[in-house]
């Protein structure tokens, strides 16, 4: 799988959090791949149905170690969403970070070819 941009995100503490969404920018394409690798502290990453009817009892939280590699794809992003919810007490750090493959750069809205980089 080819990426072309990497995504850092920094949780200070458990106090840092990434709220739930879903990585469907255009610029992502309609099918996007995405790799994550995570380093410090241990932090769950939570994952529902975008669909409401169901979503408490599919709702599963994954323990992303240090070292650890998440991939999503297929249809995760039209059918799940996801977040990083707070932790309390937690004081240590975590380091993510998200390769993708993007098909133009951010913001642009998917209208006739990908500017040329
Ligand atoms: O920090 C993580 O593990 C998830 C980051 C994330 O959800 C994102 O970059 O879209």
């Amino acid at each position: 799988m080819p990426f072309n941009h990497i995504l850092l995100n920094r949780y200070r503490s458990g106090r840092d959090a990434m709220g739930v969404h879903a990585d469907n920018e255009p610029e992502l394409g309609p099918w996007p791949t995405i790799a994550a690798i995570s380093f410090g502290a241990i932090r769950p990453f939570l994952i529902e149905p975008k669909e409401k009817r169901g979503r408490k009892k599919h709702r599963k939280r994954i323990p992303l170690q240090h070292g650890s590699l998440l991939v999503m794809g297929g249809r995760m992003q039209h059918t799940w969403r996801h977040a990083v919810p707070r932790v309390n007490g937690l004081v240590d750090e975590r380091i993510n970070l998200t390769f993708r493959l993007l098909h133009g750069p951010p913001g642009w809205r998917g209208e006739g070819p990908p500017p040329r980089s």
